[in-house]
């Protein structure tokens, strides 16, 4: 090169300087598509869950438009009545075993666990991309059966619909759901050893962000309750394949045996499928009210109380099974006594709000509904455990717009959320922030007006899983699938202007929200192993009165800031002083 340059003597233009390589982090550190399946990477299985659980929302979706679309006319728009059974127990199955509950612990939970507490991956990284792939393969079975003629049953299973009578696919899609709980299983204990084992020095259980706390309070329900389902799910094929009669009555055997089982796992699983979402919550309201969340003790504590009161309820499910009215007055009591914790949420998450500096970003309006979403559908859940009012209401409309206000209401609203929140952080780029509110507004809105009329009809008497009705309910029918087209439109956005923004959308530094986690300390995306040095942790998770993160380091300006009148002589609030040090974080 020296021979080169002599040779070329003075007059020689000056060589451009070579442009700075892109720093290498998680996504860019290689491309073959064998780097992905073979990954054991959190940060990438965590996308893995991203993409897999994102194709079964849609399929759940589309058999959700076909029920919705076939209840337009009092006698059925076009489904059988046997498709129709097929069309909402591949609905339900789909959205409950293949979307909700590993929605935000696959996703959210791999990606972010480790970054929140300091560590560079996961306790055991190979065991979860081993919980990925399980998940694909009890898919594939369940996805098979679905596709392939369907089940009949409903996603409950219950025998003896389920054991000798049904002609549908019920082994292999009961074999699909009985797999993916052991990546149920598998993540959970990771989740659980990581809380344990890997905390950076100074994150005290008492520094845990809620939302670790919540995922290690879901993780403790799917370490117990998954293998009860499992058991029972066993049992269920062994009396469908070989004739053994276990809860077919026509055989020998008790199908109120199968109930107790099936809820003894799937109510606390509306658990895990809730708790995660209260995380995220927590997570989204302090950093978007500015303000450190009201109770810390006692919502991290809430989430505990619920996933151990969670095992002691699954009876309310049964009290038109004629299980004795003793039983029945005790699982209504403790029903009750389950709100106790959830309210306890609730209020403290309203008084983080008080007199906070609150912005309304696309993760806070979606907070912001879950809060009065999840209200609604807990409130309605008390009217339910309320023995009298359950024998009106059980398998009405009215319980399925119950828990469509906890699960897609909270949970749903929740996720998209959490997506909303940490995706500057896990693709480096921002969406469009006008878009992403638009449809923020339209899912909210949509979902009242999907589920609004579903408490009406129930309370009317319109029994739920029947193909036609009456007349006389045709209105609120009409109102529901109306409503459902434009949530269906909220989905719809973000499935565009989230990848768009992968090409287009503005690159964002580290903490595009001015928010105090540590994973905000890493740069976006992070790099392969997290943290370049291990983070020394010196105080709470939601410092933003001080305004530093749990570094002890100044929060960059927040977005909005600029707005506010009261930010502008730097005087007050914290990104005045605080600013300098905003560069060393950024
Ligand atoms: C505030 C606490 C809650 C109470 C007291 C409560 C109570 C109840 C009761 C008594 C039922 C049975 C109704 C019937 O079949 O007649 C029920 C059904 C249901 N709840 Fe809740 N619930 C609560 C929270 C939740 C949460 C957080 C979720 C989910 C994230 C949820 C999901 C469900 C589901 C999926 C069903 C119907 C299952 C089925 O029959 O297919 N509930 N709830
Ligand atoms: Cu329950």
């Amino acid at each position: 090169m020296s021979i080169a340059v002599t040779h070329r003597g003075p007059a020689a233009a000056p060589v451009p300087p070579e442009p700075a390589p892109a720093p290498v982090n998680y996504l860019n550190v290689s491309h073959t598509i064998w780097s992905w399946l073979f990954t054991v990477d959190h940060k990438r299985i965590g996308l893995l869950y991203l993409g897999s659980i994102s194709v079964f929302f849609v399929i759940g979706g589309i058999f959700a438009a076909l029920v919705r679309t076939n209840l337009l006319m009092p006698n059925g728009a076009f489904l059988s009545e046997d498709a129709y059974n097929r069309a909402f127990t591949a609905h339900g199955v789909m959205m409950l075993f293949f979307f909700l509950i590993p929605a935000v612990p696959g996703v959210m939970g791999n990606f972010f666990i480790p970054l929140m507490i300091g560590a560079k991956d996961l306790a055991f990284p190979k065991l979860n991309i081993a919980s990925w792939y399980v998940f694909m393969i009890g898919a594939t079975f369940s996805g098979w059966a679905v596709l392939v003629g369907g089940i009949d049953t409903g996603w409950t299973l219950y025998p003896p619909y389920s054991s000798r009578a049904s002609q549908s696919n019920v082994l292999p899609g009961v074999m699909g759901v009985f797999i993916s709980g052991f990546s149920s299983i598998m993540t959970g204990l990771n989740i659980m050893v990581t809380v344990h084992k890997m905390r950076a020095p100074g994150m005290t259980w008492g520094r845990l962000p809620l939302f670790v706390w919540s995922l290690y309070a879901t993780s403790l329900i799917q370490l117990l309750a998954t293998p009860v389902v499992a058991v029972t799910l066993v049992l269920l094929m062994v009396e469908r394949a070989a004739g053994i009669g276990i809860f077919d009555p026509s055989i020998g055997g008790d199908p109120i045996l199968f109930q107790h089982l099936f809820w003894f796992y799937s109510h606390p699983a509306v658990y895990i499928m809730i708790l995660p979402g209260m995380g995220v919550v927590s997570e989204v309201l302090t950093c978007f009210s500015r303000k450190n969340i009201f109770g810390y003790h006692a919502v991290a504590w809430s989430s505990m109380g619920i996933a151990v009161v969670g095992f002691l309820l699954w009876a309310h499910h049964m009290f038109v099974a004629g299980i004795s009215f003793y039983a029945a007055l005790l699982f209504s009591l403790l029903s009750m006594l389950v709100a106790v914790p959830s309210a306890i949420k609730v209020f403290n998450w309203t008084a983080t709000l008080y007199r906070g500096s609150i912005t309304f970003h696309a993760p806070m309006l979606l907070s912001l509904g879950f809060l009065v979403l999840f209200t609604v559908g807990g409130l309605t859940g008390l009217f339910l455990a309320t023995l009298g009012t359950d024998i009106h209401l059980h398998d009405t409309y009215f319980v399925v717009a119950h828990f469509h206000f906890v699960m897609v209401g909270g949970m749903v609203i929740a996720y998209m959320a959490a997506v909303h929140f940490w995706w500057p952080k896990m693709t480096g780029r921002m969406y469009s922030d006008w878009w992403s509110r638009v449809a923020s507004v339209i899912m909210i809105v949509g979902f009242f007006l999907t589920f609004v009329p579903q408490f009406i009809m129930g309370y009317h008497g319109m029994p739920r899983r029947y193909p036609n009705y009456p007349q006389e309910f045709q209105i609120l029918n009409v109102m529901s699938t109306a409503g459902s087209s434009v949530l269906g439109l909220g989905y719809l956005l973000p499935g565009i202007y989230l990848p768009l923004s992968l090409f287009f959308g503005k690159k964002v530094g580290a903490n595009p929200w001015s928010a105090t986690g540590l994973e905000w300390t890493t740069p976006s995306p992070p790099t392969v192993h997290n943290f370049e040095v291990t983070p020394i942790v010196v105080c709470g998770p939601y410092e933003y009165a001080i305004g530093v993160d749990q570094m002890g380091r100044g929060l960059p300006e927040p977005p909005g800031a600029q707005d506010d009148p009261s930010h502008r002589d730097g005087s007050t609030g914290p990104s005045g002083p605080m600013k300098k040090e905003t560069e060393v974080v950024g």
